[in-house]
């Protein structure tokens, strides 16, 4: 039986990827870790929670010596936004968390899963259906740190046969977990705010179109690549891959479908859209497709669908709006 360690297991990604490893794999044999301790019963109780810090090489050695672990989903991170705000702190958790990560997969020969993002572009790259292998000159410590990490996992792999797999994943929208300081933060919050106050001020401008995933299929895309024929696998780390392709504009126009009396405006932060800017508009995943199968499920109507059915059913609404 395989046993899993998910670092960063309390960010978006992370705390919707260990439910899911758990019912694949057994609830005692996914290890979720975090620097932060878990709020969540489905997490804390479910299965072995531990505090780890990833800048510190003790903590995980203390991890891998209790847990017989064959994989690594390393989620850890800082991302764009709060990145360029911190840039000191987005490198030695983005470089130096993963260092020492890698460190650890070799001496316990664990298999590594590590995500990069369409961060990992920059202004030279070619914009539209951005290629699998392409010019990648970021703009940000975050693409900075996302292209290190890319070429690390690709050393590790040549010089010592680390089984080391990942993707760039696009803006991830989902509604268990608010994202964690990103630029692609708007598309989860959008539909927040056109449930609870029927109306949204937009950070990007309206035009600004940018690649985009359902986490439900960025967590099968986690897993199918972690479990997918290393004969087949050409690029390893990482592949492209993408699911919807949207602006502001285009979202907001999907939203009121739903919610008629919504209203988008926008009041652009010039970090942030610089940021977008400088990023794809849209990925070319064809080599994900070939090598090992990648087909997302959710386009922008339904995942629309889903999202405005999901969080109603969550979020609680101010109360002019309960007595509607
Ligand atoms: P997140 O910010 O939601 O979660 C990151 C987690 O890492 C947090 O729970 C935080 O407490 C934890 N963390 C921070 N510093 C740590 C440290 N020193 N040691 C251990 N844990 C630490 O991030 P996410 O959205 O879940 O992203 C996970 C990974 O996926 C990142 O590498 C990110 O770059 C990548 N990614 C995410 C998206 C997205 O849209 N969410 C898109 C592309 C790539
Ligand atoms: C961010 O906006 O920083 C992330 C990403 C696309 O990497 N969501």
């Amino acid at each position: 039986m395989k046993r899993i360690l998910v670092t960063g297991a309390l960010g978006q990604i992370g705390s919707e990827l260990v439910v899911s490893l758990r019912e694949r794999y057994g609830d005692e044999n996914v290890i979720a870790t975090d620097i932060r301790l878990p709020s969540d019963v489905k997490l804390r109780d479910a299965g072995p929670f531990e505090f780890m810090d990833c800048l510190n090489p003790h903590h995980i050695t203390r991890v891998m010596q209790i847990y017989n672990v064959d994989a690594i989903y390393h989620l850890a991170a800082i991302l764009s936004a709060v990145g360029e705000t911190k840039p000191d702190q987005a490198w030695q958790v983005n470089v130096n968390g993963l260092y020492n990560i890698l460190e650890a997969a070799r001496q316990y020969h664990c298999a590594l899963f590590v995500p990069s993002s369409i961060g990992a572009f920059g202004q030279d790259t070619p914009k539209d259906k951005t290629p699998q292998d392409t010019i990648q000159r970021p703009d940000t410590m975050y693409g900075v740190t996302k292209v290190t990490g890319e070429l690390l996992c690709d050393y590790y792999h040549k010089r010592f046969g680390l089984d080391t797999r990942g993707v760039r994943f696009p803006g991830l929208i989902s509604y268990e977990t608010e994202p964690g300081g990103g630029t692609t933060d708007y598309a989860v919050e959008i539909y927040i705010e056109a449930l609870k106050y029927k109306k949204y001020t937009c950070y990007l401008e309206e035009n600004t179109y940018l690649d985009m995933m359902y986490m439900p299929d960025a967590i099968r895309a986690m897993i199918d690549l972690m479990e997918a024929d290393p004969n087949r696998l050409v690029h390893r780390n990482a592949f492209n891959v993408t699911a919807m392709n949207f602006t502001p504009a285009q979202i907001a126009a999907e939203i009121k479908k739903h919610i008629p009396d919504f209203e988008i405006e926008y009041k652009v932060d010039h970090v942030r859209q610089a940021i977008a800017d400088s990023w794809p508009n849209s990925l070319d995943d064809s080599c994900a497709r070939e090598e090992w199968g990648w087909n997302p499920t959710y386009d922008l109507e339904s995942m629309t669908k889903d999202m405005l059915e999901k969080l109603a059913e969550r979020i609680e609404l101010p109360a002019e709006q309960k007595s509607r």
